[in-house]
């Protein structure tokens, strides 16, 4: 029996799944015998959106490394100067004149084009290391005994315990969203035995003033690169025993019963184009750790247990795993090599890892998580742990709305709309266009111009990619305000990028994107395949989305560019979805990238049984690609092959993200450490349960073998529904549908090829369907609970 929506900690709505032959839940917890040494392999993360922290768990020496999302070189301000990418001088003809010798000639050498249109970033910036709260314990002689480390992902909170001398410590860890704060406790089961030093340490890259005055340590400056100014403080709070303030900033405690420590830490940044500057962070840190330190430590975790299981209940999974008595480190060795039922205990708990870091480094009033969600060890980290918009950022996302966890989108719709006027400007100088566009990547003070990086630089289609996370958050949540006031500005301004900046193909009178590069190989040409199918996307649910928002006008407008618009879907001579507009594709191409294949997911122009010719390519091309790839790359692939329908295959993708892309502490590896891995893995997860991306909701749609009985409360489907399912056999025994508005539900499942009942909950009246084969429709209504079963009769439902 398991607590699912609770509205507080006493009350939950108790999920009673009688039909269920499944055991209790699993925990789901991460654990480890010894404390971290390495950073990226082995520490565990813990977060609240804008602050994330690294637990090392040592013994003698604990080093808590922490991060603020907004610390970052690089921007307005910096030394070498910023221009957001974009060019003082129009660039419109350069790039005209690349697309017209596209027309000619047919392709152009990415190094070639790059040198005539790329151009070197100014301060791009770093996502920066914050610093490292470190505790220096007294050594002792004895041996540590009973070592556990671990992440409780149910209560979301890190625990280290272990016992030396006879007696027995714990410290427990958790980022409150809530209260903006990091809480760190200590204690020992004997009084007095918790004595320690706590200092900051900080990287050099900035000026730094330390002190300390009342157990209160503070550390403020500014970045040396752009003056960003920073603050983060801790508070240490003791029972019993004798706290001091050290001369050098930190703060020692002798003899305590138990001590907690509470960090705050924020930047004068602001989400705001174009200084991006806000007020100095001080004041709100003192404030903020003032307000915090005030309260109990129970109060601080109680007020973090609300917010966090709130959202992380909504979702469990069980796919008849069970845990193994080994570590997790162990189990990631021993997965597909032990027994089944621990491979299960593995996937489940890696599902629900996603969502753990999706909520830890991604809630509103901060930015969207970043290629490291929001956790950073370096100055100089890989790709500068930035925003790349060609698939990364949009992968992050991928999980939320699925997963119910649509709270956590906020950050990135208000990421989206702060790029939108610096992305106008690099519209019109790029392009001469209106509207607004960005290239490969960007960063926290809003570039949306080119970099000189060869073969990514000209990815113009990105605004049009991440307008789409702005239709789904609609499709999901059937939230008409939203759609208006918010993601249509959005959606309407990338489209009249691509009404301006479309060009006609000469040889055959299309629109095209030109020039049209695909990620990241091969050559420049006029209408790449991932190109179109993106502008495609737009456009379509641009179409969609007028008539709802009353500007059909401009809908109108945009249908007509779609029906002269390359869809870029061709099927090539080794049977392959081509890549490029002519049929290019090389079949020993194992290239990571799949971005001609964005139809078939994120995108929805290529379903199994909308369009199977075109589903068969795509298997083509997959199966050319290969499974092995970098963790990004897999995790697309389990989606595509569950939009393929085929359980087996996506299973075997998330095999080897397990056995080859994940590092012990079960972070995704690109190499090095990227998260997008995590985030996709976990909607490829989804996708096998659940899926509804063409008006249909799809009930198990690519279950593989290897879970024949399982069950998922929680999963979102478009349309405003939550779904409950079980199956046993393979095949779905019993769905429930929580419907969030008025709407006819269209329902795909195996259940109605046999005997089956559809029921309102409550009443158990039957509901009237139409339909035939595996397909059903009905009328829901807000707040409906409908309870569709295998195995009464049919004759008690109004269906045929
Ligand atoms: C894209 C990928 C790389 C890497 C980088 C952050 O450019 O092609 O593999 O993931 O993003």
């Amino acid at each position: 029996m398991r607590c699912r929506r609770p509205i507080g900690l006493a009350a939950c709505i108790v999920l009673l799944n009688l039909a269920s032959p499944l055991r209790a839940a699993e925990p789901l917890r991460l654990w480890y015998p010894a404390p971290a040494r390495d950073w990226e392999r082995e520490a565990l993360p813990i977060g609240s959106g804008s602050l994330g922290a690294m637990i090392y768990g040592g013994v003698e020496l604990d080093r808590i490394q922490f991060n603020e999302k907004s610390l970052w070189t690089g921007g307005p301000g910096a030394r070498a100067g910023y221009d957001f990418g974009v060019p003082a001088d129009s660039m419109s003809a350069k790039v005209r004149s690349v697309a017209q010798a596209l027309e000619a000639g047919g392709s152009m050498a990415a190094e070639t084009a790059a040198a005539r249109l790329g151009r070197r970033a100014r301060s791009f910036g770093d996502y920066q290391n914050f610093g490292e709260l470190q505790l220096s314990f007294d050594a002792v002689e004895s041996p540590v005994e009973g070592y556990r480390r671990e992440l409780d992902l149910d209560a979301g909170v890190a625990r280290v315990s272990y016992s030396q001398a006879g007696v027995r410590f714990e410290r427990d860890y958790f980022a409150s969203y809530p209260d903006g704060v990091i809480v760190l406790k200590i204690q020992a089961d004997q009084p007095g035995r918790v004595s320690f030093q706590a200092h900051f340490s900080l990287p050099d890259n900035r000026s730094a003033a330390l002190s300390s005055r009342r157990g209160r340590m503070v550390a403020t400056g500014a970045l040396s690169d752009n003056g960003l100014a920073y603050a983060a403080a801790v508070q240490v709070l003791v029972q019993g025993g004798e706290r001091n303030d050290l001369a050098d900033g930190g703060v020692s405690v002798r003899g305590a019963d138990a001590a907690v420590l509470i960090l705050a830490a924020g930047t004068a940044y602001r989400l705001h184009y174009p200084d991006y500057r806000g007020p100095d962070p001080r004041a709100a840190v003192g404030a903020r750790l003032e307000r915090a330190s005030r309260r109990s430590y129970p109060a601080l975790l109680e007020a973090h247990q609300r917010d966090y299981r709130a959202l992380f209940g909504r979702v469990t999974l069980d796919l008849g795993g069970s845990e193994p008595a080994l570590s997790t480190d162990a189990q990631l060795r021993q997965y597909g090599h032990g027994a089944a039922s621990a491979d299960r205990a593995l996937e489940t708990l890696y599902f629900q890892y996603g969502r753990y870091l999706l909520l830890s480094s991604s809630r509103a009033g901060s930015l969207p998580a970043n290629l490291q969600g929001v956790w950073n060890s370096s100055d100089t980290p890989p790709w500068n742990a930035d925003y790349h918009v060609n698939i990364n950022l949009q992968m992050n996302y991928w999980p939320a709305e699925s997963t119910n966890l649509a709270e956590t989108v906020d950050p990135l719709l208000d990421f989206i709309a702060a790029l939108v006027p610096p992305g106008r400007r690099a519209a019109q100088q790029i392009q001469g266009a209106p509207g607004w566009t960005l290239f490969l990547n960007t960063n926290a003070w809003g570039y949306t111009g080119l970099i000189d990086w060869p073969t990514a630089f000209w990815q113009p289609e990105a605004a049009a990619w991440l307008a789409q996370s702005e239709y789904e958050h609609y499709r999901y949540s059937g939230d008409a305000r939203f759609l208006r006031y918010r993601a249509w500005p959005v959606m309407r301004a990338a489209a009249q990028y691509w009404l301006a900046a479309l060009r006609v193909d000469p040889r055959d009178g299309r629109l095209v994107v030109n020039p049209s590069y695909s990620p990241e190989h091969g050559e420049f040409t006029a209408g790449a395949s991932m190109s179109q199918q993106i502008v495609f996307d737009l456009f379509t649910n641009v179409v969609e989305a007028a008539p709802l928002v009353g500007d059909r006008v401009f809908g109108e407008h945009v249908r007509a560019a779609l029906v002269r618009l390359d869809p870029g879907l061709r099927v090539g001579h080794w049977g392959q979805l081509q890549e490029w507009k002519q049929d290019l594709d090389v079949q020993s191409d194992d290239h990571r990238h799949v971005s001609h294949l964005f139809a078939l997911h994120p995108g929805r122009q290529v379903t199994l049984l909308g369009t199977p010719a075109l589903a068969a390519a795509a298997r083509v091309t997959l199966d050319s690609r290969g499974d092995a790839s970098t963790g990004w790359s897999r995790a697309w692939k389990i989606n595509s092959w569950a939009r393929l329908q085929d359980g087996d295959r996506a299973l075997r993708l998330l095999a080897g993200l397990l056995a080859d892309s994940t590092l012990p502490n079960l972070l995704d590896t690109h190499p090095p450490f990227q998260i997008d891995g995590n985030f996709g893995a976990t909607a490829g997860i989804a996708e096998m349960l659940l899926q509804s991306q063409d008006g249909e909701l799809h009930v198990l749609p690519a279950l593989p073998q290897a879970w024949p009985e399982g069950r998922v409360t929680g999963l979102r489907a478009r349309g405003n529904v939550t779904v409950d399912l079980n199956w046993s056999a393979g095949v779905a025994d019993r769905a429930e549908l929580h419907a969030g508005s008025d709407g006819l539900l269209r329902v795909r499942s195996s259940i109605f090829s046999g005997p089956w009942s559809l029921r309102e909950q409550g009443t158990g009246r039957p509901v009237a369907v139409s339909g035939s084969g595996e397909v059903r429709e009905f009328q829901a209504q807000r707040s409906g609970v409908y309870v569709l079963e295998r195995g009464e009769s049919e004759a008690v439902s109004l269906g045929e």
